[in-house]
């Protein structure tokens, strides 16, 4: 099915937008084929783009009633800063299972405000972002899809990036494995590039949306010269410290600065890919549960020689 273009919050009408896509079941049998033609119509230059299954698609015959995941590592996120830039502290917390997690994320302390739109939901993430710190159920490792479910299984995608795994036996915990995210309220991802500039998919089984920031690939540098300046002294530390995704940039200083970016919301039942070299960030917008993991494609592999390169030299010591 044809693409439609979703969102353009910029500041430069020469950025790409985020392009939606609406496969059919069938077309969604050979996954690496498919983001082939994404790319063909251009996808990769807006940095995101969303993928809609059809109604047939299911990943779950059980449905969500039933989770029971134990969240072993919870983090806290103390968000500390004013006036747009701000640096996100991760201070793991005690070990919480999905049930309790649910109930957390609902409690008058932690639940979503009143809004009347997303617009409404959005200037008020920004103006409370360093109070109430949330709990995010990030990076847990596993997966919710059936491991029958054949098209797009984010646990087993067959791309260029399980031929590490076939032929080494590597498992990198969230690079070829799926990981899941437990969002609450507020709870959020700061701005990154994924490991090695790989690709992501990230699919919301169920609950809150999930609102995304990105700047893309080709303004990726752009961003990092901007982040270097507002945070000099992360910079001094370490050259590659947007990698240690503790940095929150709001969408009024990349407006002030120039800095084309788009933004969409994904709601549950919905895929984002985000294409190498993509800077994304974002938040929940309340109770939810994401899988994703990374992958690759051929396109991919001038990025991650680049990447490992880059991040080998300057960044050995965070990993
Ligand atoms: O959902 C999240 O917190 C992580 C989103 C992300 O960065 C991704 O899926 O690539």
């Amino acid at each position: 099915m044809k693409p439609t273009e979703a969102s353009n919050i910029t500041n430069n009408n020469t950025i790409t937008k985020i392009m939606v896509f609406r496969p059919t079941l069938e077309e969604m049998k050979d996954f690496s084929k498919y983001l082939e033609y994404m790319e063909s119509k251009g996808a990769h230059h807006g940095g995101l783009a969303k993928i809609i299954p059809p109604p047939e698609w299911i990943p779950r015959k059980a449905g969500y009633d039933n989770i029971n995941v134990q969240i072993k590592c919870p983090i806290k996120q103390v968000v500390s800063g004013s006036q747009g830039f701000y640096q996100q502290f991760n201070i793991s917390s005690r070990s919480i299972s999905f049930r309790d997690f649910k109930k957390l994320a609902n409690s008058a302390d932690y639940r979503t405000p009143d809004f009347f739109d997303y617009d409404d939901l959005e200037r008020k993430y920004w103006k409370n972002i360093t109070y109430n710190s949330a709990i995010y159920g990030a990076d847990v490792p596993g997966s919710l899809t059936d491991s029958d479910c054949k098209e797009f299984n984010i646990n087993n995608l067959n791309t260029i990036l399980d031929l590490i795994n076939d032929s080494y036996g590597i498992k990198i915990m969230g690079v070829n494995t799926a990981y899941l995210y437990f969002g609450m309220w507020k709870s959020s991802f700061a701005w990154h590039t994924e490991d090695m500039d790989l690709y992501s998919i990230n699919y919301l089984h169920f609950g809150a949306p999930k609102s995304w920031y990105c700047v893309p690939p080709e303004y990726g540098k752009k961003l990092e010269k901007l982040a270097n300046e507002l945070f000099s002294s992360q910079y001094q530390e370490c050259p590659a410290f947007l990698r240690h995704k503790m940095t929150i940039i709001s969408p009024q200083i990349l407006r002030k600065y120039s800095i084309p970016y788009n933004k969409i919301t994904q709601e549950k039942g919905e895929f984002m890919i985000t294409f190498p070299y993509s800077y994304h960030a974002g938040y929940n917008h309340g109770l939810n549960c994401a899988e994703s993991t990374n992958f690759a494609l051929p396109r991919w592999i001038e990025f991650g020689k680049r990447a490992t390169i880059v991040s080998v030299i300057i960044c050995n010591s965070q990993y």
